[in-house]
């Protein structure tokens, strides 16, 4: 298995919603492989970046194990983009709105691994640069490193305070059992499928704050 960092974004419908949706929905085809969602961030709500005019973001990471290749899990982020509404041929503007984007961030452990491919680059080419990624990064994978670079994650967060100073958390992520982790950012964690993770097998944990 190997854990990617999966960055949620949603700025149509009811974005706090659809946001633990899709946690939940990654949660559901993990499982189908024999994995789980590791760990989701806090939900954070941000301005849109990009230069188009539109309404706020929330934003979250999810930490998904995964068993198969990247390609696979980018088809099934797509497939659970398009379960939640998301219709990219309806799409003419580069970073517009959308009901949900779901991009892989990094992976391997500490985000050593990278990969080029045609339709699929690891690390995004844009998540150390955006604090609106890097927040709720922060959150579950403190530690991770920039594979070429080598920068980790908290420090690339304090080169973009100020614009992290606009990223402001909204909601508490969520907790799911993991072969005897949790995860969590934020007290009052529930489980992918809404239970109160603390009741589980597995709670414990704590918060790593951002
Ligand atoms: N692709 C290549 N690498 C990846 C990857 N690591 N993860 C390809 C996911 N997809 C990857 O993506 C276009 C194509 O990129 C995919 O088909 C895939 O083959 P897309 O999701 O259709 O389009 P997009 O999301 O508009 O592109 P992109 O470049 O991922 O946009 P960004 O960089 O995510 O920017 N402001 C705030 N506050 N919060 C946001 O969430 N999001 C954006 C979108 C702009 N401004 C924002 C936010
Ligand atoms: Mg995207």
């Amino acid at each position: 298995m190997t854990p990617f960092a999966i960055g949620l974004g949603s700025n149509l419908g009811d974005s706090l919603a659809i946001v633990r949706g899709a946690v939940r929905a990654l949660d559901q085809a993990g499982q189908r492989g024999g994995s789980r969602v590791r760990a989701m961030s806090r939900v954070y709500r941000s301005p849109p970046v990009g230069g188009v005019e539109q309404p706020a973001f929330l934003n979250a990471v999810a930490i998904l194990e995964w068993g198969d290749a990247p390609e696979s899990l980018l088809a099934t982020l797509h497939s659970v983009e398009r379960s939640h509404g998301r219709d990219r041929a309806s799409e003419s503007i580069r970073w517009g709105p959308r009901v949900l984007d779901l991009d892989i961030l990094l992976a391997g452990e500490d985000g050593s691994i990278s990969c080029v491919a045609q339709h699929l680059t690891i690390p995004h080419p844009r998540a150390f640069d955006r604090a609106f990624v890097l927040k709720p990064l922060a959150d579950v994978a403190p530690t991770w490193r920039h594979p070429a670079t080598g920068e980790r994650v908290d420090l690339a967060l304090s080169r973009v305070a100020d614009d992290a100073r606009l990223v402001v958390p909204i909601a508490e992520g969520l907790a799911a059992p993991c072969r005897g982790t949790m995860v969590c950012a934020g007290d009052s964690a529930r489980d992918v499928d809404g239970r109160d993770g603390r009741d589980g097998p597995s709670a414990g944990g704590g918060s790593p704050g951002a």
